[in-house]
């Protein structure tokens, strides 16, 4: 039934092409995380100190102050902590050390030092999942020491009474291609792992897992980070076995011909249960009884999930029980990914989100993250500074991945250099539908050798080739660029009463033309157009609101406007070239 009003919601959601009106959160007080401007790092590639080309601790620590200098309010890193690197850092062997190529505790403590001085946050990624099978848990559990017995998902698997042979538990396959079982000699039993095979599956049905995860919270909240971010939550839990131990198989969903691929069969049991819930309810209690303990500022637990909005909104919390700050908000990234950019696809991704929020919470926008192809590659680079402009004039937070603000375009990577595990599974034909690597490419810091990345001669990955005109040195010296198009965007949002308190209204008008406006009483109301099309467009923006008659004053317009700042425009007859982007303010 619940399910069925939240459809019924979405679909006249969808179908009408009515403004959208948003009122402002009633909560009483804006905590740090409501207002923040998140920025994720990618330590690999972000910049190395030691010049053995590869991005580190150090190398982050020297380049806060560009951090500060974008305006951004809080970093999330994602994994540093001690891994063999199968998954660049997602297949932790010791969830409590520091990943040496990285740097030491002693580096990560300077780190954190630093950014206090700077009014940073640092927020860690936290990998609940699986561990990497090089951890020291997972070599007692094969070895079935006392206590670690059932830290993971073992099976016996099942005997074929056709061929008498020993076959994994399930069909299910894991996200990397091929089958999520594994066979383990020394223990003689299948392990679960819906990563690569060296990230077996912690079994949260262990209470003593449950309480090992909590204690990684804890030591480094101790060591004074500011939250975490939550990785792969739709997998956390499997589906409970039947009485005689027995887990179901998933049916094909029709979605692909291609039998290797996660997509070929449902996810019903392996994905979304309700224990997941549960789970990061108990984990918001650890950073919330820590905060009482010790005082200092909220802990804030961001989540990743790209599951649907039914499930995804429950993280939020009930009406009895806290749970995520953020649920990470992946439909303008999924939804355009789906069926491409245009207005309307836009405003399909926002009603997602704020049509199935619960009402006081605090929503986000996301344009990419180290999964997915650069924003600028996907969304088309002349959309670039739109994009930017949308997830920060739309009310929350906003989160950009390391290069966004430069408007960096994915690397060009052959198969010999692959290294995702995800490229590497696959086959040359193919491998370019699943590496992660043109993403992750070194951050371009200026258009000398190695693009000031590195002192050293090579680099983990290959740069990108557009980085001698795509790179913060230039961009902070040319007149116009993405970054100083970024720069004003975060300064906006941190210094308007209306980006942080007001209400929202948002609009496809004339098929390629999208408009939001945010107004507060007795502040000035903001209004962002864009031109999702191809051709120039004359906008009439007394379509949207009776009241908008008064002139508008252009405060941002996207590089390639020839617009200038400062001028007054007739809201009645604007005119947009293609891709144009513009914001705009009444007073
Ligand atoms: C937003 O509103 C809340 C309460 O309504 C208030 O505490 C907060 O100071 C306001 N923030 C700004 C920036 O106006
Ligand atoms: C790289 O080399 C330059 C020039 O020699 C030097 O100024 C800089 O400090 C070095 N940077 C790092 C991170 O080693
Ligand atoms: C981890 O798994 C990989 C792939 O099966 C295997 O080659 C490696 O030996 C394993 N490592 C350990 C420490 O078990
Ligand atoms: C048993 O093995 C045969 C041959 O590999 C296969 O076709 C069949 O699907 C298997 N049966 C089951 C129940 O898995
Ligand atoms: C909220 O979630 C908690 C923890 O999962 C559960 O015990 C409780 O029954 C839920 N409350 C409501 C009102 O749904
Ligand atoms: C709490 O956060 C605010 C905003 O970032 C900061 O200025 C303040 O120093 C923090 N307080 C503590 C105790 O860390
Ligand atoms: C337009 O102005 C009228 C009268 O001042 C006001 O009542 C109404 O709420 C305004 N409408 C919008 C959409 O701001
Ligand atoms: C966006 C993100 O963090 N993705 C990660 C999800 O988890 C898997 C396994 O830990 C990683 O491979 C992804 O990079
Ligand atoms: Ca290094
Ligand atoms: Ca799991």
């Amino acid at each position: 039934m619940e399910l069925l009003s939240l459809l019924t919601l979405l679909l006249l959601a969808i179908a009408s092409n009515e403004a959208c009106q948003v009122q402002s959160s009633s909560s009483e007080t804006t905590d740090w995380w409501q207002t923040a401007q998140f920025y994720q790092i990618y330590p690999r590639s972000f910049k190395d100190s030691d010049g053995d080309g590869i991005g580190d601790l150090n190398g982050i620590t020297s380049k806060l102050e560009y951090l500060k200098d974008l305006g951004v309010t809080a970093a999330w890193l994602s994994p540093i902590f001690k891994s063999p690197m199968v998954d660049f850092g997602y297949d932790i062997s010791d969830f409590f050390d520091i990943q040496p190529e990285y740097g030491t505790l002693k580096d990560f403590r300077a780190l954190i030092k630093r950014a206090k001085e700077l009014d940073l946050k640092i927020v860690l990624d936290f990998v609940p999942n699986h561990s990497s099978n090089e951890s020291e848990w997972f070599q007692k559990s094969v070895k079935r020491e006392k206590g670690y017995e059932d830290y993971y998902v073992w099976h016996d698997g099942k005997v074929n009474s056709t061929t008498g042979k020993r076959e994994p538990p399930t069909n299910w396959l894991q996200y990397f291609r091929g089958s999520a079982w594994e066979w383990n000699d020394q223990r003689q039993q299948y392990y679960l792992h819906q990563f690569a095979v060296q990230q077996p599956d912690l079994n949260y049905r262990n209470p003593l897992v449950v309480e090992q995860m909590k204690r990684v919270l804890r030591y480094w909240l101790n060591e004074g980070v500011s939250g975490f971010r939550c990785d792969a939550l739709p997998p956390l839990f499997e589906v409970l076995p039947d009485g005689d131990g027995q887990f179901p198989d998933e049916v094909v969903s029709g979605s692909t011909e291609d039998e290797e691929d996660r997509d070929y069969l449902t996810t019903t049991y392996i994905e979304n249960q309700p224990e997941t819930i549960d789970m990061v309810y108990q984990w918001r209690t650890v950073l919330d009884d820590h905060k009482r303990i010790y005082g200092g500022n909220s802990s804030v637990l961001l989540i990743e999930t790209y599951s649907p909005a039914w499930f995804t909104m429950q993280f939020y919390g009930n009406r009895s029980t806290e749970g995520a700050h953020l649920p990470f908000n992946f439909n303008l990234i999924t939804v355009m990914e789906q069926k491409g950019i245009s207005a309307s696809n836009v405003q399909e991704a926002i009603d997602l989100w704020l049509k199935n929020m619960p009402a006081g919470r605090t929503p986000n926008w996301v344009l990419g993250n180290h999964d997915k192809r650069r924003a600028a590659s996907r969304y088309g680079k002349e959309h670039i500074d739109g994009m930017n402009m949308l997830v920060m004039i739309l009310p929350g937070v906003s989160v950009t991945y390391q290069g966004e603000e430069i408007g960096m375009t994915d690397g060009e990577i052959s198969w010999e250099d692959t290294v995702d595990p995800w490229g590497c599974n696959s086959n040359p034909d193919i491998y370019e539908q699943y590496t992660r690597d043109p993403e992750r490419t070194p951050f371009q810091w200026t258009g000398g050798t190695n693009a000031g990345f590195t002192n050293g001669s090579t680099t983990w990955l290959p740069l990108a080739a557009d980085y001698e005109t795509i790179n913060v040195e230039k961009e902070l010296s040319d007149g116009v660029s993405h970054l100083k198009i970024y720069k004003q965007l975060v300064a906006l949002r941190r210094s308007s009463k209306t980006l942080q308190n007001g209400s929202t209204k948002y609009q496809t008008l004339s098929e390629d033309i999208f408009v939001v406006q945010r107004s507060l009483t007795k502040s000035a109301t903001i209004v962002l157009v864009i031109n999702f099309g191809s051709v120039a467009k004359i906008v009439d923006l007394s379509q949207f609101d009776k009241n908008r008659t008064e002139s508008l004053l252009l405060l941002i317009g996207s590089i390639d406007s020839t617009k200038k700042k400062g001028t007054r425009y007739d809201p009645k007859s604007l005119s947009l070239d293609p891709s144009e982007a513009l914001v705009l303010t009444s007073e």
